[in-house]
């Protein structure tokens, strides 16, 4: 069984403990053993037969006694017991974004809905607004969330951080077989899209075959698909397909290039060389007057032939990337290694996993000189505050660590919330003790646009706010980004000093690559960060990065490429 199909059944299990009323904590424990098992790299039935299971993190014996019942009769026991009292198909009215397993029980219970049909039509009847404590903004945002699970269609895109890692991975083990002489990431996972359908290796090799069946053999491989010369297709234990393509060493550029996309950059390639009678096809280009096919190995001599400098993968949009490269205009990217501090993240004193010497000393580890530690402030939800009085022990903490300390500093830092109104829920004598405060939107996302815009453009005035958090609110694939007048907001930051950040976080990318382009050319500082929750996460830089890049910034653009005391002297309370 592969993992995709176990994730789904506890993720299920999980949804149907919810119904029931189960604790919380029952609910998350399920949902997150879910999650682990979905992105693990090896067959987790195979892990389970071995007894060895629990060793990925969250999976406990019994947990393991429910995957062997699974694998055994194709069911998890407690799952057909609550199936026989919930139709299954109140599951997929949990699903529908918006609704909720709460809300589903309720709808089933009282007015006794049981599939999607039900739920459109209690919609539509305004039956839901007869129920206590539901209105008529329920009802439409049913039927927003019906409209939205139709249009997802079939095929299901993945994050970036569920695929980049299965790709390396792949392409390390390529790499180092004998066999192969180049191999290289191709599609949207090189070119770091945000999702993506698929993953597409492009390799040259001594022996095809031999590299086209290493690729089966590997342990990632879930299904294997036909291997030949050309190439091989697996689907990954973790549901991912790939597409494995090989060619001759003279014609490796011009298939990576085209293979590398996108399409739409593809197509103005193509165009321009059509002006200068040429063909560019994956095996080469061709003169159109003469008929003569050169093939280049690498994609630099591609672009070269096109008049083209190099671009950058992640620039191949059709963006005005080909004009800059005929101009010599194009930007000269920042790159992970720039990177020199991290200004967003949480410890164990909100709702972080590891302490404040965790993080500080991995942020080390990593070769940063500093890090702003920026938990979560009074209001936030969830019980993961930190009331005004830990606060200050905090900035002691901070203080302490600091001291005799040389090479690197943590920061005493905030994530504040801006409330409604655009006020932020510390007094600003608190505020001005810190050395960095992050202002985000949390709670209220469903006002007008022009409310959410002033609201953050207060906080953005504030004289203590040096930077402004995930400023869209949106999770990729599950909720939209608030409305926000986006240039409004750039223009403040840009004429206050305030930062914008880009949050790493995969399922963030907040600035998006679109507005984070847009922010940097009205003179706005950004900033990249990954709001780790745990020592692993202060690896989403990677995303962060991939967005930056993706939004043609360039090292100076970017506040937290700077040496600590410059950066320092950025911030805006610095200014002052
Ligand atoms: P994905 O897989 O949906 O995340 O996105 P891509 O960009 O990886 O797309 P994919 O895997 O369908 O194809 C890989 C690249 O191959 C694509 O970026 C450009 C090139 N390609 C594929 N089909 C076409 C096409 O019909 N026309 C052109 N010009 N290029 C294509
Ligand atoms: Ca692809
Ligand atoms: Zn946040």
């Amino acid at each position: 069984m592969r993992n995709a199909e176990i994730a789904d059944a506890l993720a299920d299990l999980a949804m149907l403990y919810e119904l029931d009323g189960a604790i919380r904590y029952r609910v998350l424990a399920y949902r997150e053993a879910a999650r682990v098992i979905r992105q693990s790299p090896v067959s987790v039935e195979e892990l389970a037969r071995a007894g060895r299971a629990t060793e990925l993190p969250g999976v406990g014996k019994t947990l393991e006694q429910k995957i062997l019942a699974l694998l055994d009769s194709g069911e998890i026991p407690a799952a057909a017991k609550l199936k026989r009292r919930f139709p299954p198909s109140l599951i997929e009215v949990t699903m529908v974004p918006g609704v909720g397993a709460k809300t589903a029980r309720r709808l089933y219970d009282e007015l006794g809905v049981t599939s999607l049909e039900d739920l459109r039509a209690a919609a539509e009847q305004e039956r839901i607004r007869q129920l206590k404590g539901l209105g008529p903004k329920v009802e439409e945002n049913v039927l927003a969330g019906l409209g939205k699970l139709a249009d997802r269609g079939p095929a299901e895109r993945l994050l970036l951080s569920e695929v980049l890692p299965v790709a390396e991975q792949l392409a390390e083990h390529l790499r180092a077989h004998p066999a192969s002489d180049a191999v290289e990431l191709a599609g949207s996972v090189r070119r770091r899209t945000e999702t993506c359908h698929d993953i597409d290796l492009i390799a040259t090799a001594g022996d095809p075959a031999a590299l086209a069946r290493a690729l089966l053999d590997h342990p990632l491989a879930a299904t294997k698909g036909s291997s030949g010369e050309g190439g091989a297709r697996i689907t990954t234990h973790n549901g991912v397909a790939v597409d494995l393509r090989i060619v001759a060493p003279d014609a490796y550029g011009n298939l990576l290039q085209h293979f590398t996309g996108s399409a739409e950059h593809n197509v103005e390639l193509r165009e321009r060389a059509v002006g200068m009678e040429l063909s560019v096809s994956e095996h080469g280009i061709t003169d159109t007057a003469t008929g003569e096919v050169s093939r280049y190995a690498t994609e630099a001599e591609v672009y070269g032939r096109l008049g083209l400098a190099y671009i950058e993968p992640e620039l191949r949009e059709a963006n005005g990337e080909i004009a800059a490269a005929a101009a010599g205009t194009l930007p000269e990217l920042v790159a992970i290694e720039d990177i020199r501090g991290d200004l967003h993240c949480h410890t164990t004193i909100s709702d972080g996993h590891d302490t404040l010497d965790g993080m500080a000393e991995a942020a080390r580890a990593r070769g940063y000189t500093y890090l702003a530690v920026t938990d979560h402030s009074a209001s936030h939800g969830f019980g993961d505050h930190v009331s005004p009085a830990r606060l200050e022990e905090r900035i002691e903490e901070v203080r302490a660590f600091n001291s005799g300390r040389r090479g690197f500093r943590l920061l005493a830092g905030s994530e504040v919330n801006i409330l409604p109104d655009g006020s932020l829920d510390y007094a600003d004598d608190l505020l001005a003790e810190l050395d960095w405060a992050i202002a985000s939107v949390h709670t209220s996302f469903k006002i007008s646009k022009r409310a959410m815009t002033e609201r953050v453009i207060a906080a953005i005035e504030h004289p203590l706010v040096d930077c402004v958090g995930h400023l869209s609110g949106r999770l990729i694939g599950r909720r939209d980004p608030y409305e926000i007048d986006v240039e409004r907001v750039v223009e403040a930051a840009a004429r206050t000093g305030t930062m914008l950040e880009i949050n790493g976080n995969p399922n963030r990318r907040d600035l998006s690559e679109r507005h984070a382009r847009l922010a940097a050319e009205a003179g706005a500082l950004i900033c990249v960060n990954t709001d780790a929750h745990r020592v692993a996460t202060l690896d989403n830089m990677t995303y962060g990065i991939a967005t930056a890049r993706r939004a043609w910034l360039t090292a100076d653009q970017i506040a937290n490429t700077r040496a600590r005391r410059e950066f320092s002297r950025l911030r805006k309370r610095a200014r002052r």
